[in-house]
């Protein structure tokens, strides 16, 4: 039976996933307009949690967020506590981050900022670089996104190393886990790539000491959150030579004003939020599953966990 979804994104999204949940079937796309009867409607997709609309539905049962980090959701005083938040996991998003890491990584790797200032400059400058197996790379997270781009890094020859919460084995990631095994994971990395969510535990983690870990000249690729980022360390580090490059996707705030200095630094490369985007039919397509499961009485997956906070 088709079931209800409503969908409360932002405007520019409500085209895109009204033509997507065409695809998708036992799914009726249910756009949200303040003077809805919300009656009966028990599924609400949504990113940016809105002012008081999920406690104004009586059927209401999960809410599916649009995204794989869902702290605004689970920090939000208009979620009610009992609602489950189901994070959003499917193949479009998990590619889209396996190829900004790798995409990311190739470029740290290579240094191509160097042959990109020789070529301003007329030069011919080939420069060394080491072989992938000889650049420690590690991943903070080893959760659907981290362990999808460490297996692909693995792939392309780099020795990656996993940090996570909970102990994991895996057959060539080498895993670590909890804050004890953090300065072991760290150490001398040459890249660190962090795919974490923000929680009071990671808020802050990639700051001084952190950098300070890694091998100096290391390079730093932030797709978590900007939460996790502490600034003028990034920007210390960076002048006194401990990073030599970093990528970040994420800012707090976003947009990032545009007097920011990470706007005009050489050696940070941007990109806006998009490391890596929901596919709307894989997401439709992806909830309509999730949802077939507790019709079904399964219970749903991928739920976020308060206590932990992701
Ligand atoms: P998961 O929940 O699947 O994975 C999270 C990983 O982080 C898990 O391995 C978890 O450990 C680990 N972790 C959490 N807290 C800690 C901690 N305190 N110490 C050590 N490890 C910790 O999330 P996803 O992989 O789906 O997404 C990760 C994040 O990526 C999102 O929360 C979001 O912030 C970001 N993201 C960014 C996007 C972008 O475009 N920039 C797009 C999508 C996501 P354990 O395995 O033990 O639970
Ligand atoms: C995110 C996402 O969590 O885009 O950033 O999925």
């Amino acid at each position: 039976m088709t079931q209800k979804l409503l969908f409360a994104g932002a405007d520019e999204y409500q085209a895109i996933f009204a033509d997507a949940a065409r695809a998708v079937p036992n799914i009726t796309l249910v756009p949200y307009k303040p003077d809805l009867d919300l009656r009966g409607i028990r599924y609400l997709l949504m990113w940016r949690p809105v002012p008081g609309l999920a406690p104004s539905m009586p059927d209401l049962k999960a809410i599916f967020c649009f995204g794989a980090g869902v702290e605004r959701l689970l920090g939000s005083p208009d979620v009610p506590y009992h609602i489950p938040i189901v994070r959003m996991v499917e193949p479009g998003l998990t590619g889209g981050m396996v190829e900004y890491v790798l995409w990311q990584v190739l470029r740290h790797h290579r240094r191509i900022w160097e042959l990109e200032e020789a070529q301003a400059q007329g030069k011919w400058a080939p420069h060394w670089y080491p072989a992938a197996w000889d650049r420690p790379t590690g991943i903070l997270g080893l959760g659907e996104l981290g362990l999808a781009a460490g297996e692909k890094l693995c792939a392309f020859g780099f020795p990656v190393r996993g940090w996570s919460r909970s102990r994991k084995n895996h057959a060539t990631i080498q895993c670590y886990a909890g804050m004890d095994d953090l300065p072991a994971f760290l150490d001398g990395l040459e890249i660190l790539i962090c795919l974490l969510p923000l929680t009071p535990e990671t808020r802050g983690i990639l700051n001084a000491d952190l950098f300070g870990r890694l091998k100096p000249g290391a390079s730093l690729i932030n797709a978590g959150r900007g939460g996790h980022l502490v600034e003028s360390d990034l920007l210390a580090a960076l002048s006194n030579g401990q990073l030599i490059a970093a990528s970040l996707d994420v800012f707090s705030p976003e947009p990032l004003p545009s007097d920011h200095p990470f706007w005009v630094h050489p050696r940070i490369f941007m990109t806006p939020h998009n490391a890596s985007d929901t596919d709307p039919i894989g997401g439709l397509g992806a909830i309509a599953r999730q949802i077939a499961r507790d019709v079904q009485g399964e219970g749903f997956e991928h739920v976020a966990d308060r206590a932990r906070g992701y």
